[in-house]
C-alpha cells in the first residue's frame, strides 16, 4: 500500500508518498517492535527469511548508507548489537548476519535506510555470501589508494 503526506512547496500544498519506515518509526502503522532507542527502532521483517529476521531503522529518515547521519547511524548500531545479542541469548543464535542494501544496484527495495540482523544456526543451510568465484590478478595497491582518496 502506498501510504501520502501533505507538504508545503512554495506556497502550495502537494500530497508526496510517504516513506512506509518513518510511519512505523513513528507508530502510525503497526510492526512488531524487538528493541528501540532514542533514535533507533528494532521491529520484525513482515517476509522474514528466516525465524527471528529483524530489520533496524533509524527514526529520522535517511534513504540509505550515503546520506545518514554518523550520529544516527551510532544509535542504529548499538541497537543492531543488542539485537544480535538478544539473538543469542533468547533464540539460541549460533552467529547473525547484518545485512545492508543502500542503493538499487545494491538491490535496495525499501528507501529508507535498515539493517537486516539475521540469527544463524550451524548447519542452517543458508549462504550468505554472493561472490561465486574470486577475482584473481587486481591491483590491491592502486584500489587500496583509489578507496582513501
Ligand atoms: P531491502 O530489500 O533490503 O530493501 O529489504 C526491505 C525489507 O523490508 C524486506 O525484507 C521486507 C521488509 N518490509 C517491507 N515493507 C514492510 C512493512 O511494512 N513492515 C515490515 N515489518 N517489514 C517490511
Amino acid at each position: 500500500m502506498q501510504y501520502f503526506k501533505e507538504v508545503l512547496l512554495g506556497n502550495k500544498v502537494r500530497t508526496m508518498p510517504e516513506c512506509i519506515f518513518c510511519k512505523i518509526a513513528k507508530g502510525e502503522i503497526p510492526s512488531f517492535k524487538v528493541g528501540e532507542s532514542e533514535k533507533a527502532l528494532a521491529f520484525l521483517d513482515v517476509n522474514p527469511g528466516v525465524k527471528g529476521h529483524t530489520l533496524v531503522i533509524p527514526k529520522n529518515h535517511a534513504e540509505s548508507i550515503f546520506d545518514v547521519s554518523e550520529n544516527d547511524l551510532k544509535e542504529v548500531s548499538a541497537l543492531i548489537k543488542k539485537v544480535a545479542e538478544k539473538m543469542e541469548k533468547n533464540l539460541k543464535a549460533d552467529g547473525v548476519n547484518v545485512l545492508n542494501a543502500s542503493g538499487k544496484a545494491a538491490q535496495q527495495s525499501v528507501f529508507h535506510l535498515h539493517f537486516h540482523v539475521i540469527p544463524r544456526f550451524e548447519n542452517d543451510g543458508l549462504n550468505t555470501w554472493p561472490f561465486k568465484e574470486k577475482l584473481a590478478g587486481l591491483d590491491l595497491k592502486e584500489l587500496a589508494e583509489k578507496l582513501r582518496e
